[in-house]
């Protein structure tokens, strides 16, 4: 993990030179709590996506306890121990990078966990590498592998839960994501993040998730999402 202090970083240059090191999450600390500079400073990794159930409609989502009518209005905004998965497992295209500021941390709880790809293919069997390379999942509209063969090495998308809404997986198949989850939770690292913390990873590189909290801890986290600019993109921004 690559850490730096916000005010020793003296711009966004800082971002673009971690994009050279894929394999390291960074963690800012004392990151100001202004929507501005965070949409700035992070604008090297992409284009931030937009969502209708963001803040504003932006691209600035609160992770934080939303229940209305006694239901959960998703998992993110649960206070329930969320297990490691890819962000938008279910899009056409997962965003790129994930960038998650800490407005406000729990006092029990709600930590970050990661496990890191290049850690997990390490500690998997061959033979699971093959199936999670080969085998199609539905992950709801969408169908695709858990790993792919990338120039670079393997990519990942997976998200256990998306994967068990929308599809009735066999039991063998809930065997090879057991043994999946197995390596992942012998594998995952936990960092507890503080006020002004602004953490940032590779969607494709990293699963991530967090332990459960108490309900009424008013966690807050502001979650931002990113595509990657294709050549194509810059040249028609
Ligand atoms: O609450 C957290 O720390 C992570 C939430 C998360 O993974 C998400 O919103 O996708
Ligand atoms: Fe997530």
């Amino acid at each position: 993990m690559i850490k730096d202090d916000y005010h020793t970083i003296k711009d966004t240059e800082f971002v673009i030179q971690c994009k050279a090191t894929p394999n390291q999450i960074i963690l800012i600390e004392n990151f100001p709590n202004n929507d501005q500079l965070l949409d700035t400073f992070l604008a090297p990794l992409g284009t931030p996506i937009q969502e209708s159930r963001n803040q504003d409609e932006g691209s600035i989502f609160q992770v934080t306890v939303q229940n209305i009518k006694g239901c959960f209005t998703s998992y993110a905004t649960s206070n329930l121990f969320f297990p490691v998965h890819t962000d938008g497992s279910d899009f056409k295209i997962p965003p790129a990078y994930v960038a998650m500021y800490c407005v406000k941390p729990s006092q029990e709880g709600g930590e970050s966990l990661f496990i890191s790809l290049p850690d997990l293919i390490t500690h998997l069997p061959e033979e699971l590498i093959d199936i999670l390379s080969t085998k199609m999942w539905t992950f709801n509209t969408v169908k695709r592998t858990i790993l792919s063969q990338t120039a670079t090495g393997f990519s990942i998308c997976y998200n256990r839960l998306i994967m068990e809404s929308y599809s009735e997986l066999t039991k063998q198949e809930l065997d090879l994501l057991d043994q999946l989850d197995r390596v992942c939770e012998a594998h995952t690292f936990c960092v507890k993040l503080k006020e002004n913390d602004l953490i940032i990873f590779r969607n494709d590189l990293f699963l991530h998730g967090r332990t459960g909290f108490p309900l009424n801890s008013n966690r807050l986290l502001k979650r931002i999402r990113f595509r990657e600019n294709t050549l194509l993109s810059e040249r028609n921004s």
